[in-house]
């Protein structure tokens, strides 16, 4: 695409979902570093994530994860986002924080295990139903450390019975975005290692399942980009957890390890159509922000999304296909490198402009003077979940 007003309208309309537990305090096995005004209960978070949507017109929607953001009245949490002009994103089930859970979840051998996983994946489903959270994410922890712990086949048939409960709870228009991770904390085997594996389960459920990709989520060197083309082409792609990673599963702000990889990625989506909201591709951010400030790290990753996302609607896909069809190698790929080294923030910043906002998000935020404000009035900040 590159008719500029058609780009302008396309980065005007896509809407990227905040985690609230990157609003939280986060950090390592090692340690987690408290920051000041950091947020101590799930309306606190939203109000962080009102702050992110206020200075991008981008975010409104944000992720809970269950029982990190429980609340006594789901319906009364949702009243509150919408007052804030906020929604509720992806319901995020958590199956693998309790003491039950050490030889897995759905998949664990034991059954009063299992049913306890499928009651709060159900449970879940209920605070869709309160919130008008129409996306159920579930990623699970289960899986093996050692040779012959487990009988690898008995687990996935475990794991089939456990979705195929969900899928059959969920209303007309709420799904299962179900995630994979290649390894931890299981270090033999994962029961959902791969995107085959859940694209395989996806299948078998129906047209309500869908693969989530978590961009930390695979062996380095893995071509993200091929699997989100192949899972578009199959209509199996549910959406993203956008992250960084230079090692492993790091958390870190989406587009700051490496811009190309996440252009790559948005090229594939761009060109396969999954910027349409029909398509219901969630672009979601799955982060913590361990020893940065949380609340402008979030603005800084909506705005590299955005940037991956507008050079990715700059290709000339004429050019492209001319090229590719010619069996011109190097002008395909020049295309997309003109493309990829456009400096698209001047752009952008029209958008913005063009929306009522600041240009810059970043310098809006600080503005606003809310992380001093919050410093002072709260006191005592709520630790994202895990890593302390
Ligand atoms: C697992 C994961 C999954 C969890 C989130 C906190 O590593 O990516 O999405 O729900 O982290
Ligand atoms: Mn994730
Ligand atoms: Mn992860």
């Amino acid at each position: 695409m590159t008719d500029r007003s058609a780009v302008q309208d396309a980065l005007r309309a896509q809407r990227i979902e905040t985690p609230s537990w990157g609003y939280g305090n986060s950090g390592t096995r090692f340690k987690v570093f408290a920051q000041p005004g950091v947020p101590r209960d799930p309306y606190e978070k939203l109000a962080d994530a009102a702050q992110v949507h206020a200075a991008t017109g981008a975010a409104p929607k944000v992720s809970l994860h269950i029982p990190w953001d429980a609340v006594e009245d789901y319906a009364a949490l949702a009243a509150h986002a919408r007052g804030l002009g906020l929604e509720i994103g992806a319901i995020n089930a958590n199956v693998f924080q309790d003491d039950d859970y050490k030889l897995g979840s759905v998949t664990n051998p034991d059954p009063r295990v299992r049913r306890k996983a499928v009651d709060h994946l159900l449970e879940c489903v209920d605070i869709m139903d309160a919130t008008g959270s129409t996306d159920l994410k579930l990623w699970f922890s289960d899986g093996t450390n050692y040779p012959g712990q487990d009988d690898t086949s008995a687990r996935q048939d475990r794991l089939a019975d456990a979705l195929a409960e969900v899928y059959q709870r969920l209303g007309d228009d709420q799904r299962i975005l179900l995630e994979y991770k290649l390894f931890e904390p299981a270090f033999y085997t994962m029961d959902v290692p791969d995107w085959g594996t859940a694209y395989a389960h996806c299948l078998r459920l129906g047209p309500k399942a869908t693969v989530v990709v978590d961009t930390g989520h695979h062996a380095p060197g893995t071509n993200i980009e091929f699997i989100v083309a192949f899972l578009l082409r199959e209509g199996k792609l549910g959406g993203f957890d956008f992250n960084s990673r230079f090692y492993a599963d790091d958390d870190l702000m989406a587009g700051a390890a490496d811009p190309f990889q996440l252009f790559r990625i948005m090229h594939e989506v761009v060109k396969n159509g999954g910027l349409a909201p029909e398509t219901g591709v969630a672009f979601m951010l799955d982060q913590c922000h361990n020893i940065e400030a949380k609340i402008p790290a979030v603005i800084r990753s909506v705005m590299n999304v955005q940037e991956a996302t507008a050079k990715a609607l700059l290709v000339d896909t004429g050019a492209l296909t001319a090229a590719q069809d010619a069996g011109d190698v190097l002008a395909a790929n020049e295309v997309l490198m003109d493309a990829y080294n456009t400096d698209v923030r001047p752009l952008l910043a029209e958008v913005r402009a063009g929306a009522g906002l600041d240009p810059n998000p970043l310098a809006a935020y600080r503005a606003t003077g809310w992380a001093e404000q919050t410093a002072a009035e709260r006191v005592g900040g709520h630790q994202a979940g895990w890593g302390a």
